[in-house]
């Protein structure tokens, strides 16, 4: 029987390229994210690409009882979730503490970290219940080190660094791992998210150097997931070569 693994965000970035690379190496996936189109074209690709099977459920990860609803309707066997990616997330904005609009904050804390806990308790109730399983959650440097204006996005994937040690205990006694990945600047739709669709601003992020591709960390991840059974990588800072810290990056 194929492994199964579930991956939030799976609609663009590294929870796309993830899917791409858990595929191929042979993973049946439960992709997830808000938009049902991008969902479709990829499970369609996918499973004629790599002969997997794909189930899609299209929900917004900040409703919990969407959250709910449309996870307890995956079918049982659905339920052998092997890996959970952690992986749907976002920022709002880039500003002073005193300047950041509410709606942001809200957006960033329900989906970074409420939406976080939403999928992780009932997947994780499965895993205990099938006795095995493994999450993966997508941290970020920005949750090692705080840098100007990024507040409460840094205060977010703080606290996804926080909850990911507490998982990682409360869970070792029914045998399933919890690792975190935590990489630096990746150029995907995030600056673009992060900027309200201002795609000058956001690909002046990436100008000058050569950042990390969403396959990078994505190849990383199903490392992370491969690792024999009694192997696991608690925590992974991910950086591309020409960034030393959140804010130093050697530009050409
Ligand atoms: P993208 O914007 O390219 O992808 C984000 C994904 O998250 C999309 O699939 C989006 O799907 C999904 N998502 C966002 N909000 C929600 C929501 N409310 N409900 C369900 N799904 C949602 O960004 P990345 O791929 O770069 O980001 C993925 C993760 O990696 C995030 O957690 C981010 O914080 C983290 N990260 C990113 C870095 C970077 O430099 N890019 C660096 C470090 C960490 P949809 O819009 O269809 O709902
Ligand atoms: C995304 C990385 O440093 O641009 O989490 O916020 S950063």
């Amino acid at each position: 029987m194929s492994k199964i693994a579930l991956i939030t965000g799976a609609t663009a970035g590294i929870g796309e390229a993830c899917a791409h690379v858990f595929a191929r190496a042979g993973f049946d996936l439960i992709l997830t994210g808000r938009r049902q189109e991008r969902l479709d074209g990829l499970a369609k690709k996918l499973s004629e690409q790599y002969n997997v099977g794909v189930a899609t459920c299209a929900f917004d990860v900040q409703d919990k009882e969407a959250v709910i609803a449309n996870l307890e309707s995956l079918p049982a066997v659905w339920r052998q979730i092997d890996v959970l990616i952690n992986n749907a997330g976002l920022s709002r904005g880039l500003d002073p503490i005193q300047n950041g609009a509410y709606s942001d904050w809200e957006t960033m804390i329900d989906t970074n970290i409420k939406g976080l806990l939403y999928v992780s308790k009932i997947v994780s109730n499965w895993m205990i219940n099938n006795g095995f399983g493994h999450i993966i959650n997508l941290g970020s440097i920005a949750g090692k080190e705080v840098y100007a204006n990024g507040n409460v996005y840094c205060a977010t994937k703080a606290a996804v660094d926080a909850l990911n040690k507490g998982m990682r205990i409360d869970l070792l006694p029914h045998g399933i791992k919890v690792s975190a990945i935590h990489p630096g600047a990746v150029e995907t739709e995030f600056s673009e998210v992060r900027f309200n669709g201002d795609k000058e601003r956001a690909k002046k992020v990436y100008e000058g150097f050569t950042p990390l591709s969403a396959l990078d960390v994505a190849e990383t991840i199903l490392f992370m997931a491969s690792r024999p059974a009694h192997v696991n990588i608690n925590d992974l800072v991910l950086m591309p070569t020409a960034q030393a810290t959140a804010t130093t990056i050697f530009r050409q």
